[in-house]
C-alpha cells in the first residue's frame, strides 16, 4: 500500500511549501524508501507551456515533453527521480478529463457535479500516478508526496481539499498524513501565532486534521519554544507535531533542519513506515545518500573561494524563469568547492542604445561582464536584447573567458561566429527575421507521428558525439566519455545545416548531433579555455549530488586554472546519467530509427509554448 503525504499551505503562498515537501521526500529516501511526488496546481491551464514566464517563472520540461511548473523540477532534483506530465495535476486537466468522460457517456446521463465526479477524478488520478515507477529500480514507489498548490480556503483549491478529505478514508488512516505549512510572522522579534491558528482552524472546518504543522519564519531566528507551545495548544496538536522552518543559509539545509526536529521518527510512527519492506541495497543507498547530503551541505559552509558568473539574459528581474539554470550553477559550485556569486545582466543594457539612453546602466552591465569569471547566455524568447547577448558572446570568445550558451544562447554563439569570423554581417536567425537571406538559424520543426505536420521539439532526445571527439572534446569528457547522451529539448529553430560546412571549416566544431546527424546540438571551440553551446536544456537534469556536466565544466573553468582538468578526470571515472535505464535507448535501436524512448513516441508531443528558440 502506498503511503501518501499531503502538503498543504495556509496564510500565504510562496513561503517554501515546495522545499518543505521535497525535503520531507528526501528524508524518507534516506530511509531507503522509494519516493514519488505529485504537484497540484489549482488553475485552469492545461499546459504550463502556454503560460507567460514573466507571470509564472520557468517552464520546466520533462522527459516526455510535458511542460510543467518549476516545482516538479524541485522534486526531480531532490528525489533524483524522473517524473511524467501526469505528475502534474491542474484544475484544467481534471475538468477536461471529466468533460471527456461525460461526452463519451461514461456517466450514463447522470448530472455531473464537482462532488462526486470531479473529486473522484482527482483521487483516481493521484492513486494511478502514485504507482508509476520513477527511479532506477523500476518499481512502484512506497511513498507519494502530494503538494497542494495555493492556500487552503481559496475558491480554486476547494475541490482538491474536498478530494483530499475523502482520500484519507479511501486509503486509510495509516497511509495518509497531512503536513500543513503556515506562516509565523516575526514582528519586531515577536512571533505571531494568530495566522497559524486561523488557517488550522479553517483546515479542520474542511475536514482535514494536520499531522504536522510546519511553521515558516521568514527570518533567521528559529521558532521559540513558547511559540511552539502556544501553537500546539491553540491548534490542538502535540508539541512534537509543530515544526519550525526559519531561514537557513541554503535550501539544502532544510532537510537537516526538519530531521533535527524529529520529522523522520514522527512519520515513521504515524505511517508505520518500519513495516514497509526495504531491501538491503535500498537501505544502503539511503544511508549513503544521508552521508553525501551532509557532506555537501557542511562542505558548502566552509567554502571561501568564489566563482563569479554573469548571466546575460532577458527577464533577469524575473529570476524564477531561470530557476533550473541557477540550480545547475549552484550544484556545480558545490562540486568545485566555490561560493557562487551570480550576477544578472539584462542583455539590452549592453547595447549601444543604452549607452546613450542610460549610461550608468550600460556601464554597470559592462563592468559585470568584464569582471566575470564565466559568461552564460541561457535560453530565451524573441528578438529583444539579442544584440546585447551577441556582444557578450563576442567578448567571451575574444577575451578567452569561459562561456556557456544554452538553446538560444547556443544559436546566438553560432550567429556571432558567422558575423564576426565568417564576415557574414547580416547573419541572423529566421526567428528574428523570417525574410532574411542569410539565415544561420532556421525553422526546423520535428515531424510528429501522432500529430499531422511539424511541432516543437520537446522532451528527452539523444545527442550522438562525432567520431574522434573522444580525444579532445571537453563536452564529451564531461559526460564521462559517452558516445550518446540524453538531454531535454524545447525548441523550434536550429542551426542551418547548409551553413555547417563553412562554420566547421573556419574552426567552430559541432561535436554532438542528433541521431541522424542533421541537427547540430553541441558546439565547442578549440583553443579556448571553455567555449561551449548546447541546443538542449541540460539544466533540467541537474542534481545536487550530480551536477549537469556542461554546467560543471563551465563553473570549473570559471574557477581558475586546473579545476576543469580535475573535474574532467573525475567525470571520466564517475559520471552517471540522471535518467533511469529505460528512458534511453541503445545505439543499435537508435540506428534502427527509435529517436525517442519507448512509449514516448505515442505521447502527444504538442508544443503549445510561446516562440521558444
Ligand atoms: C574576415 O575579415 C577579416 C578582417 O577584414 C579577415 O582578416 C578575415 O580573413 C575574413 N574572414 C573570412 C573568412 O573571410
Ligand atoms: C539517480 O538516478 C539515476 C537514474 O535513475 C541512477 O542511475 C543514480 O544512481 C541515482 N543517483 C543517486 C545518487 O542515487
Ligand atoms: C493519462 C492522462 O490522463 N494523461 C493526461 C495528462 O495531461 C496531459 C496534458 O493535459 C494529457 O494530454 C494526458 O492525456
Amino acid at each position: 500500500m502506498t503511503k501518501y503525504i499531503v502538503v498543504s499551505g495556509g496564510v500565504v503562498s510562496g513561503i517554501g511549501k515546495g522545499v518543505i515537501a521535497s525535503s520531507t521526500g528526501l528524508l524518507l529516501k534516506t530511509l531507503g524508501l522509494k519516493v514519488t511526488a505529485i504537484k497540484i496546481d489549482p488553475y485552469m491551464n492545461i499546459d504550463a507551456g502556454t503560460m507567460r514566464p514573466q507571470e509564472h517563472g520557468e517552464v520546466y520540461v520533462l522527459n516526455d515533453g510535458g511542460e510543467v511548473d518549476l516545482d516538479l523540477g524541485n522534486y526531480e532534483r531532490y528525489l533524483n527521480v524522473t517524473l511524467s506530465r501526469d505528475n502534474n495535476i491542474t484544475t484544467g486537466k481534471i475538468y477536461r478529463e471529466v468533460i471527456e468522460k461525460e461526452r463519451k457517456g461514461e456517466y450514463l446521463g447522470k448530472t455531473v457535479q464537482i462532488v462526486p465526479h470531479v473529486t473522484n477524478e482527482i483521487q483516481d488520478w493521484i492513486e494511478r500516478v502514485s504507482k508509476i515507477p520513477v527511479d532506477e529500480t523500476g518499481e512502484e514507489p512506497d511513498v507519494c508526496i502530494v503538494e497542494l498548490g495555493g492556500t487552503v480556503g481559496d475558491i480554486e483549491s476547494a475541490p482538491f481539499v474536498e478530494a483530499m478529505r475523502q482520500f484519507q478514508f479511501r486509503v486509510g488512516h495509516d497511509n495518509f498524513a497531512l503536513i500543513h505549512v503556515s506562516l509565523v510572522p516575526d514582528m519586531h522579534g515577536e512571533q505571531k501565532t494568530k495566522p497559524t491558528q486561523t488557517t488550522v482552524h479553517s483546515l479542520r472546518g474542511l475536514g482535514l486534521l494536520p499531522d504536522l504543522i510546519a511553521c515558516r519564519l521568514l527570518v533567521p531566528q528559529p521558532l521559540r519554544p513558547d511559540t511552539k507551545r502556544k501553537i500546539s495548544m491553540f491548534c490542538h496538536v502535540a508539541a512534537e507535531q509543530v515544526f519550525g522552518v526559519h531561514d537557513v543559509s541554503s535550501v539544502y539545509h532544510v532537510p537537516l533542519l526538519l530531521r533535527s526536529q524529529g520529522i523522520v521518527e514522527y512519520l515513521t510512527k504515524r505511517l508505520n513506515l518500519d513495516q514497509v519492506h526495504i531491501t538491503k541495497e535500498m537501505y544502503d543507498r539511503g544511508a549513503s545518500l544521508t552521508q553525501r547530503w551532509k557532506d555537501m551541505t557542511s562542505g558548502s559552509e566552509r567554502v571561501f573561494d568564489t566563482v563569479n558568473i554573469v548571466l546575460v539574459g532577458k527577464y533577469t528581474d524575473m529570476k524564477d524563469s531561470y530557476m533550473s539554470v541557477t540550480k545547475s550553477l549552484e550544484h556545480s559550485a558545490f562540486r568545485v568547492h566555490r561560493k557562487l556569486i551570480l550576477q544578472w545582466v539584462e542583455s539590452s543594457d549592453l547595447e549601444p542604445e543604452t549607452q546613450e539612453a542610460a549610461p550608468a546602466r550600460y556601464h554597470d552591465a559592462w563592468r559585470a561582464v568584464v569582471g566575470a569569471g564565466g559568461i552564460l547566455v541561457p535560453g530565451g524568447f524573441g528578438n529583444r536584447g539579442t544584440e546585447g547577448m551577441l556582444l557578450a558572446i563576442k567578448y567571451a570568445r575574444d577575451q578567452k573567458i569561459p562561456f556557456l550558451g544554452i538553446c538560444l544562447g547556443f544559436q546566438l554563439a553560432v550567429i556571432e561566429w558567422c558575423r564576426n569570423v565568417l564576415n557574414i554581417s547580416t547573419a541572423t536567425s529566421a526567428e528574428f527575421d523570417p525574410e532574411t537571406k542569410t539565415p544561420a538559424v532556421i525553422f526546423m520543426p520535428e515531424i510528429s507521428k501522432t500529430h499531422m505536420g511539424g511541432t516543437m521539439r520537446l522532451g528527452l532526445r539523444p545527442t550522438v558525439f562525432e567520431p574522434g571527439t573522444e580525444t579532445w572534446s571537453k563536452a564529451r569528457k564531461l559526460y564521462g566519455g559517452a558516445g550518446i547522451i540524453w538531454e531535454r529539448h524545447r525548441h523550434r529553430y536550429e542551426v542551418n545545416p547548409e551553413w555547417v560546412g563553412q562554420i566547421t571549416k573556419s574552426g567552430l566544431d559541432f561535436v554532438g548531433k542528433d541521431e541522424k546527424g542533421e541537427r547540430m546540438q553541441i558546439m565547442e571551440l578549440k583553443n579556448h579555455p571553455f567555449f561551449m553551446g548546447l541546443q538542449a536544456h541540460p539544466e533540467f537534469c541537474t542534481r545536487p549530488l550530480n551536477p549537469s556536466p556542461p554546467f560543471l565544466g563551465f563553473v570549473a573553468a570559471a574557477s581558475g586554472s586546473g579545476v576543469l582538468e580535475e573535474q574532467i578526470a573525475a567525470q571520466l571515472k564517475n559520471f552517471v546519467p540522471p535518467h533511469p535505464e529505460d528512458a534511453m535507448v541503445s545505439e543499435e535501436e537508435l540506428r534502427k530509427g527509435h529517436p525517442v524512448p519507448h512509449g514516448q513516441d505515442k505521447v502527444l508531443i504538442n508544443g503549445t509554448g510561446a516562440s521558444a528558440a
